[in-house]
């Protein structure tokens, strides 16, 4: 048979094919061990470098457009699947509901939820934004040198490709980014907290390549410490739900902030347990300070003119202190016993007044 017409008779036997087991009988025959393209395909071993530099593209061009023929009929396969299922299957909206509710809402949504009501109490709105993120908002906007580590491949998951502008592309790795564009596109004042998910390329027993995160941010004029400390002790003692909770704050340094403060809990020791109040140990729950001058110049602000503070913790964090978890990987199993257990009543939303505050 000639190259042409097997070419021919195969695509005609694609073109014929009618089931999804019958297409695969049609590519085992061509492409297949024994296959007559296979067989074709070994025979290139044998020719003269002159017939093979003729042979070679044009087998290999069958080869291609049956590949291309089958995957082509095989994609029309699946669609068609999927149109029958679509058009007969029907989810029945008039069966009895089950006898209790069976769902439960994740111990990351409710703390989000609570943390949302908090905030909203002292006149903070909830801001989003992408996660797919561009260095600029990520990095430079908040004066993180080009040569910080937490640029570097290893801690930051990056896109192959940049964007229009010729930004590098990349997974956020903190909600800063959102507070960025809502200077950038906003008039202060703004009081405004951003939760969501963050990325970043580690993984062990306290680590997973995804987590959640809240920042909040404040600019208006004449913020000072005073502020950041009022709000974050309020934000405490209602989260907590105790009036005993105390805040130490300590120097530090983050790039974006300054000066900057990390904010430890204390805590007592109840039973051989630590619960928050009091103070007889510490543990650290938040990084803070006061926003960099950099930065709000970096959002097109004068920093003569406008002031404030920012801080970030992480929500999974946050849960696991509140609600007593001690494993964060059970956070992201899915495992419908844990969730049992650890879930809330999506019912039951939290409010100041019922029980988040006091
Ligand atoms: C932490 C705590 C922090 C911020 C986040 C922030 C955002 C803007 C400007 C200035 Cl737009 N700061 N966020 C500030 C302090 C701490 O996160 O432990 N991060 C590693």
């Amino acid at each position: 048979m000639s190259l042409e017409n097997l070419k021919q008779t195969v695509l005609a036997a694609i073109a014929e094919a009618s089931t999804p087991e019958e297409l695969e009988a049609v590519r085992i025959d061509a492409l297949g061990k024994q296959g007559s393209v296979s067989g074709l395909l070994k025979t290139l071993g044998q020719m003269s470098p002159e017939e093979r530099q003729v042979q070679g593209p044009v087998i290999n061009g069958l080869r291609e457009a049956v590949t291309n023929g089958i995957a082509a009929k095989k994609a029309a396969f699946e669609t068609a699947i999927l149109n029958q299922r679509l058009a007969t299957e029907r989810l029945d909206m008039t069966l009895p509901a089950p006898e209790a509710p069976r769902g439960t809402v994740h111990p990351v949504s409710q703390v989000m939820d609570e943390l949302a009501e908090i905030f909203a109490d002292m006149g903070f709105a909830v801001a989003e934004g992408p996660e797919i993120e561009d260095d600029w908002h990520n990095f430079s906007a908040l004066n993180i040198p080009e040569t910080h580590p937490a640029r570097a491949m290893h801690d930051t998951f990056y896109f192959p490709d940049k964007d229009a502008e010729g930004r590098a592309m990349l997974l956020r790795t903190h909600t800063s980014p959102v507070q960025i564009r809502t200077m950038t596109s906003q008039e202060p004042p703004i009081r405004i907290i951003a939760p969501g998910r963050v990325y970043r390329s580690d993984s062990d027993a306290t680590h997973t390549p995804m987590f959640h995160q809240i920042e909040g941010l404040v600019i208006d004029k004449g913020i000072h410490l005073g502020h950041l400390k009022w709000t974050l002790e309020t934000f405490l003692r209602a989260f907590f739900e105790r009036d005993d909770v105390v805040l130490r704050l300590r120097p530090s340094y983050f790039p974006f902030t300054e000066p900057s403060v990390e904010v430890d809990v204390g805590y007592s020791v109840v039973n051989g347990k630590r619960v928050i109040g009091g103070s007889e140990g510490w543990m650290e729950v938040l990084g803070s300070g006061m926003v960099h001058r950099r930065v709000i110049e970096a959002c097109g602000l004068d920093p003569d003119m406008w002031q404030g503070f920012a801080f970030g913790t992480g929500v999974d964090r946050l849960a696991m202190l509140k609600y007593g978890m001690d494993d964060l990987r059970a956070f992201f199993d899915g495992d419908n016993r844990w969730l049992q257990h650890y879930g809330f009543n999506a019912l039951d939303v939290p409010t100041l007044s019922g029980g988040v505050g006091a």
